[in-house]
């Protein structure tokens, strides 16, 4: 000790230092947690919920069935006993292509599914697989790379054949002969105008169908229900309906209304076939990333303590297709890692319509009661005797569209109707009732689906929930006068977020025409720099920016995506958004309803590279849209020109000093409308924005 010179002496023995990573430590600990789960749900698998998931499509053009049956190949391949899983494609197309492509997937399953668990391959959608891990595997396993290659063969003819199907148009007559199943489609007049469609692919019951390796195969259903002109079909949330279902409804909240069909009237499709106590659903376009997500939601539900008050699991919106700097601002980072983590603090996130497990229960209406345990062993059979044909035929009539009418279907039971974002009011009164919900983001995306690859794609997607929302927030359903001593006052602002969406849109175009617009007359607006009011503005422009850019940087996004991110806000902001506030004014004064635009999930090659490349595609139709984003950024161009010109020429008093801030906002327009103008008068290509068609 002594030795030591001057310096030394003073050296503490010991620090304490934080330990730097507590998040990474954080996020390991949670996989500890699920990993333990996950052990005890193996150690007692007898005792896992029976799971029915929905894989809803709606156009067989739009969302090709090649895209449909990747999704239900990924979910039927579940780490999942298959005597527990039931898939059911709700095909609101109607399509026979559709029912094709099903029914060759059904065959491909028997290979797939036992090729998938064998070799723990993932994520299992056969063309997600394909296409990223094909060349890795080559190499390492000689086993795996001859099955694989064998296993890719099948998927190929397939692809193929289904494709030769969609090109032509219709089913060939004599595959046609193959399956009693087509014959349903004689009396198909339109996607809009037949009667309900059900056909039970694979019977899960049946100890005959298993696949190559002799193991039991989930049930998988085709499911069209009836629509007829004259009958609201309600869209996703009627498809979900449909399909909804329960059998073992005790507690009779509606017996006032009709004590004695009260069974019969709660009964919908999957009830009646599989009632698996907890449903996912999905889009057509959101593929399996994690073959053990089942598990992984199972853990919320099935924990003895705080598990039977949640309703619901709801998992973030992941995409496989978006490019380094996100040009659309489609990765909506920010509010799946900030915003609705924030809500599940609060009581739990919202509904947002897809890669959601729920409770059955909850979603048909139940009402939380505390003291409430579900034992998720008892399983209440539906008559497992009938024969297929049976099942089929009385199953049927449960997806009729007379068979909703006077009952509490679409109001207490079930998606609620009315409202392009039927998912979001539908969370919001299962909280209502008092349940909670649980936003799980884990590191790896469980679900990966299909972001907007065109700006138009994007901004009638926007438009749509942003309208749902705000037409809530103008509703009964509002958060506030809803969720008034219901949930939590940090949840009702949680809601609030997204319903005032659209009201953006007024303080925006205010910003993107005022201030040019007196720039160039020569008009001051803001304070001057050397003035004290100044320092507030130069303060909040700062700050707010400051943190937001840190919000996006530290989620993982680069400078350029927060730009793109900005740019994509604008747009939505003064088109979106406004065409938002314009319609529900309408609907509100009865003079139109809106409808539901399904956004395109395919896109033409050029489109593709030029999506990967980060051109934003403009395209030519969208016109109104798109002529609001060239007005607004010719306007700023035309006024920062003009207005720099006044000032130079010393037209204005003390010219910079008082125009700053209006030179600012106008300069910044112009410098995030820059893909614009090259769109305007650069470009060449199909992406352009076309000056004469404006
Ligand atoms: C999807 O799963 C794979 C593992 O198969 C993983 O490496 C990848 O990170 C996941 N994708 C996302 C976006 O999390
Ligand atoms: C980068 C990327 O993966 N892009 C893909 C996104 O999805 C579209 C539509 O399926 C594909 O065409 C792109 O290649």
């Amino acid at each position: 000790m002594g030795g030591g010179g001057e310096e030394d002496e003073h050296l503490p023995l010991f620090e304490t230092k934080a330990m730097k990573g507590r998040l990474v430590y954080r996020v390991f600990s949670v996989t500890i947690f699920i990993g333990i789960c996950l052990i005890l749900a193996y150690r007692y698998k007898d005792e896992l919920p029976c799971v029915d998931i929905f894989v809803c499509t709606a156009d067989p053009k739009i969302e090709p069935p090649i895209l449909a049956i990747n999704t239900v190949l990924s979910v039927m391949a579940y780490n999942y006993p298959p005597e527990k899983l039931s898939v059911y494609l709700s095909d609101d197309g109607g399509s026979d292509l559709t029912f094709y492509a099903l029914l060759k997937a059904s065959v491909f399953s028997k290979q797939w599914i036992p090729f998938c668990k064998k070799f723990n391959i993932e994520p299992r959608s056969p063309a997600a697989y394909f296409s990223t891990t094909e060349s890795k595997c080559a190499s390492l396993d000689p086993v795996l790379s001859q099955e694989s290659a064998a296993i890719k063969k099948l998927y190929k003819a397939m692809e193929d054949q289904i494709e030769t199907a969609t090109k032509l148009g219709h089913i060939p007559e004599d595959i046609q002969t193959k399956h009693t199943g087509f014959s349903e489609w004689a009396s198909v007049t339109s996607q809009r105008d037949h009667q309900s469609i059900l056909q039970i692919i694979i019977d899960g019951r049946d100890s005959n169908t298993v696949d190559a390796d002799g193991c039991a195969l989930p049930t998988l259903v085709y499911l069209s229900r009836e629509k007829r002109p004259n009958h609201p079909h309600y869209f996703k949330a009627g498809a979900m309906n449909a399909l909804v279902g329960i059998l073992d409804f005790l507690y009779l909240q509606f017996q006032s209304a009709r004590n004695n069909q009260l069974s019969v009237v709660q009964l919908r499709v999957s009830s009646k076939i599989s009632n698996g106590q907890i449903i996912l659903n999905v889009d057509c376009d959101m593929y399996s990333n994690n073959s053990d997500a089942v598990k992984d939601a199972l853990c919320f539900f099935m924990d003895e303590q705080k598990g039977n008050e949640i309703a619901y699991v709801q998992f973030p919106q992941n995409f496989n297709n978006i490019t380094k700097n996100d040009i659309y601002g489609s990765k909506i980072d920010v509010i799946t890692k900030v915003e609705l983590p924030g809500c599940d603090g609060h009581g739990g996130p919202l509904y947002i319509g897809t890669g959601c497990f729920h409770r059955r229960e909850s979603l048909c209406g139940k009402k939380y009661e505390t003291g409430y345990k579900f034992d998720m062993k008892k399983r209440i059979e539906g008559k497992v005797k009938e024969s297929v044909n049976e099942l089929e035929e009385t199953s049927k009539v449960l997806a009729n569209c007379s068979y909703e009418e006077g009952t509490q279907w679409g109001k207490e039971m079930g998606l609620k109707y009315g409202c392009p974002v039927e998912d979001v009011i539908t969370g919001l009164s299962i909280q209502c009732r008092g349940w909670k919900s649980i936003f799980f983001c884990p590191e790896r995306a469980a679900f990966l689906g299909i972001a907007p690859t065109t700006l138009a794609q994007m901004l009638v997607q926007h438009k749509r929930w942003a309208e749902g929302d705000f037409q809530i927030l103008l509703s009964k359903y509002c958060p506030f006068i809803m969720g008034h001593g219901r949930i939590s006052l940090g949840l009702q602002m949680g809601y609030s977020i997204y319903c005032l969406w659209a009201p953006n849109c007024l303080p925006t175009l205010c910003y993107l025409i005022l201030p040019p617009l007196y720039l160039l007359k020569g008009i001051a607006l803001f304070p001057k720099i050397t003035s004290p009011w100044f320092i507030p503005y130069a303060f909040v422009i700062v700050a707010a920016n400051a943190y937001y850019l840190a919000e996006f940087m530290w989620r993982g996004g680069t400078l350029k995506g927060w730009w793109n991110d900005q740019r994509a806000w604008m747009f939505k902001r003064t088109t979106s958004y406004l065409f938002a506030v314009i319609d529900t004014s309408f609907n509100l004064l009865g003079l139109s309803s809106s409808g539901f635009d399904v956004t395109a999930k395919v896109s033409e090659q050029d489109v593709s590279e030029r999506y990967e490349k980060e051109i934003m595609e403009f395209g030519s139709s969208l016109s109104g849209m798109l002529t609001i984003i060239a007005t607004l950024a010719l306007l700023n161009l035309f006024c920062l020109v003009g207005g720099l010109k006044r000032i130079t020429l010393n037209l204005v008093d003390s010219g910079f000093e008082t125009m700053f801030l209006q030179v600012l906002v106008c300069g910044t327009a112009v410098a995030i409308n820059l893909p614009v103008y090259q769109a305007l008068f650069f470009r060449k290509d199909k992406g352009r924005l076309p000056i004469s068609g404006l």
